[in-house]
This record gives C-alpha cells, sequence and structure tokens, in this order.
C-alpha cells in the first residue's frame, strides 16, 4: 500500500487552468471570444449549468464550429434546483436553451439555430435546404423510436423485441444517410449543421440504450460508429461530450423513466457504467496515450482541488470524515499504488464517484480516470454503496453550492 499524499503534495501535480475565453470548447466558460475583442459580441447563450441539455448542446455546438464570440449565461435545470427567478423574467416558462441576438431574446433551439444561420451564414450545408430538412425529420423519427423503446414502463419480452426492432430500422435508415457521402458526415464537407442536430441524441442513445437496453449502438450500425469516430476526432466536440454515467443518471428524470429490458448484457454493462469503468469502444473510441491518460488524471485532480473545501463540506462523510478517503483515491490517481482509506468511507467514495458530472465538472476522461480511482480506493474497505441515485430528480446534483459568483 502506498502512502496517501497530503493537499501540498497532491497540489504539486496540478495542471493550470486552461484558457476558458480563447481556448478548447469547455463546460466552464461564461465568455467565448476566439480571437475577437469583447465588443464584437452579438449573442448570449442561456444554457443550463449541467452543460447537459440535448437542446443546449445543438446551439452550444454551432457556436463553437462557427466560432461566434458569446456570452454565456447558466440557468439551473428544474430536476436540479431551483430556476433562477432572473431567468424567469426573461422567460416565463424557464425552458432552456434561450438566445440573445443583437439584443432580440430568442427561444426553441431550432428557431434559434436558423436565426444564427440566417444572421452569420450555415455550418456546411445550411438547415433549409432539402436534403437537410430530410435529415431533420429523420433524427425525430429516431427519437420517437428510441422514447418508445427507453420510456414505456412495463413492455413485455415482446414488446420489447418490437420497439428494438422498430428503432433499429430507422438508425439503418440513418446509416443509409451517412452513407450517401463519401464522408462520415451526413454533408460531405465536414460536419454541418444537421450533423450537430443529431449529435447530442445520438450520444444520449449511444449511452442509455447500452445501459438500459443492453443494445451496443456502434456496434449495430457500422456508420453512426464512423460518424461519432470523426466527431470524437475534433477537440470541439469533445468538450461538449459527456460520458455514459451522466447520461445514463441524468436521463430518467428528464424522460419520466428509462426502463430496463429483460436483457442480461444490459444487466452487465449497467453495472459496469455504475462501477465508473466507463464502456471503452462504445462510450468513446477516441485514443489516449499514457500520456494523455496522464495528463487526464492531473486534470481531475486539479478539478477537485478547485472545489475541495466545498466537496468536503458538502459530502456525507463531513469534511473530516472524507478528506483522508478523498487524499486516497486523489493519490492512486496520480500515483496508479492503492492507498488505503480510512475505515467505513466505501460508502462516500462511491458517492463522489456516482456523483460526477460530465462535462460539468470535468472531460469525459478525466472523469473515467477519477471514477476507476475513486472505486479500486472503495474496494479496500469493503462493497458499501453510497446513497442510491435518484430517479425522479437530481436535487444530490444541484450545482449551486460550486459556483463562482452567485445568481
Ligand atoms: N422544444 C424546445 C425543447 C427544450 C427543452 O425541452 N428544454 C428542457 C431541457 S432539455 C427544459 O428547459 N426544461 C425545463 C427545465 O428542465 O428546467 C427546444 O427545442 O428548445
Amino acid at each position: 500500500m502506498a502512502e496517501v499524499l497530503s493537499w501540498e503534495q497532491l497540489a504539486e501535480h496540478a495542471v493550470p487552468e486552461p484558457d476558458r475565453v480563447n481556448g478548447p470548447t469547455n463546460a466552464q466558460a461564461e465568455l467565448r471570444l476566439f480571437g475577437h475583442p469583447e465588443s464584437a459580441i452579438r449573442v448570449t447563450l442561456y444554457r443550463d449549468l449541467h452543460a447537459w441539455c440535448p437542446y443546449c448542446q445543438k446551439i452550444w455546438l454551432w457556436l463553437e464550429f462557427k466560432r461566434i464570440p458569446y456570452r454565456i449565461r447558466k440557468v439551473t435545470m428544474r430536476c436540479y434546483g431551483a430556476k433562477e427567478p432572473w431567468y424567469l423574467a426573461q422567460v416565463p416558462s424557464g425552458m432552456l436553451p434561450a438566445l440573445e441576438l443583437d439584443g432580440e431574446l430568442i427561444t426553441e433551439s431550432d428557431v434559434i439555430l436558423l436565426a444564427l444561420e440566417r444572421r452569420f451564414g450555415p455550418l456546411g450545408m445550411s438547415l433549409e435546404s432539402d436534403q437537410a430538412l430530410a435529415n431533420r425529420q429523420l433524427e425525430r423519427l429516431l427519437f420517437r423510436a428510441w422514447c418508445l423503446w427507453l420510456c414505456s414502463p412495463g413492455l413485455n419480452a415482446r414488446q420489447q423485441r418490437q420497439a428494438r426492432e422498430q428503432f433499429r430500422a430507422i438508425a439503418q435508415r440513418v446509416e443509409q444517410a451517412l452513407s450517401m457521402t463519401a464522408s462520415p458526415w451526413l454533408a460531405s464537407d465536414g460536419p454541418s449543421g444537421v450533423d450537430l442536430i443529431f449529435v447530442p441524441y445520438l450520444e444520449r442513445m449511444n449511452a442509455s440504450l447500452a445501459y438500459y437496453k443492453g443494445y451496443r449502438l456502434r456496434q449495430e450500425h457500422p456508420a453512426i460508429d464512423r460518424w461519432f469516430c470523426a466527431l470524437e476526432a475534433l477537440e470541439t466536440y469533445r468538450g461538449t461530450q459527456s460520458d455514459f454515467h451522466t447520461h445514463a443518471h441524468d436521463l430518467p428524470p428528464q424522460m419520466g423513466g428509462c426502463w430496463p429490458d429483460d436483457d442480461p448484457m444490459a444487466a452487465v454493462l449497467a453495472e459496469t457504467i455504475d462501477q465508473g469503468q466507463g464502456l471503452v469502444d462504445d462510450e468513446t473510441r477516441w485514443p489516449s496515450s499514457a500520456e494523455d491518460e496522464a495528463l487526464m488524471g492531473r486534470i481531475a485532480l486539479s478539478r477537485v482541488l478547485k472545489h475541495r473545501s466545498r466537496l468536503l463540506a458538502v459530502h456525507p462523510l463531513g469534511a473530516s470524515g472524507f478528506d483522508q478517503p478523498l487524499r486516497a483515491a486523489l493519490t492512486t490517481l496520480i500515483t496508479q499504488q492503492i492507498c488505503l482509506p480510512a475505515s467505513g468511507s466505501a460508502a462516500g467514495l462511491r458517492y463522489l464517484r456516482d456523483r460526477i458530472s460530465v462535462p460539468r465538472d470535468m472531460p469525459l476522461m478525466a472523469a473515467r480516470l477519477l471514477r476507476q480511482a475513486l472505486e479500486a480506493t472503495a474496494r479496500c474497505d469493503g462493497s458499501a454503496q453510497g446513497a442510491p441515485i435518484p430517479v425522479n430528480h437530481r436535487f444530490d446534483q444541484d450545482p449551486k453550492p460550486f459556483q463562482s459568483r452567485p445568481t
């Protein structure tokens, strides 16, 4: 067993905060300039604090790919906590996203995308072209087949098979649409606006169908896998990408429940995801070298150090009870050597493992390494689990204590 490092020793492995404003796409920024002066800003995006809302992700990706300077104002989604009154005063329904463009407030993600396209020009193929319209309809068809399968309680074995086959048939139509071009994309010249419209739900389908249905989207549909691989090669996409653990547990309150099929593969994949192992190849096929991994471990460490006092204060074991186990897990993260945590800390370590939110807190790969280190440390102390993750809400994920500026 390795010796548990002190906070001062751990801090020696931290990396400096990246440039949130002009650097790579990230969930923490409140201002994005892409090298322009602040006076060039014409856009404010109202987006959810968790960087989880699929409709916000479309707009977020579009602005990032087009490198349009913009401000971000973050708003709490209902299932994580109370909605900010200043936002309700502007958008009484409280729905996200919203966008201010040259002083005009616009809601509804598709309306927002069209307004942005008209003001700044399309990203590749226009969203109003016949081909894009057909693809957008296909995206909604796939969405409906997914919802029917994932969110219908009490399906019997025959209905589960039927729902699976309905989904498969529409996913095959998406594959056909993808094979119309020589590139991995829906339009030939790089990711276009219509590709971005597919991103949020294909990402959520990929995660939730593995977890609840044992259906491995990327294995079943090679053209969709090629499309994901091409996306993952882009740093801009990776900055917005969530992981399977976050999606599997953030979807139920949003969707009104997600229901597992009686499929042994679903149970195996769900357990692997819950333990924080990640699903290599299904979740991401972005290759990471040993060097990348070491850096990602240090990024995870730095994110924990930044929020250390709040993390300890809100933890069920309390600051004094969780200080040593957390340092033990972080030591493992950095040194790859197992450290013994204080007795009785397994549930507390797993509580944190289950409450890392991607990309709100850190990138996918950093979170995977941190979850793995927390689990490996917890195992030294036994099999006790943290409080179950709620399925009707995620108030356990209220980000307010971690915000740098009051709302
Ligand atoms: N049709 C809307 C749907 C937007 C939507 O459903 N947003 C959800 C989040 S994913 C929302 O704001 N829900 C209220 C809340 O969670 O606070 C659009 O495309 O913009």
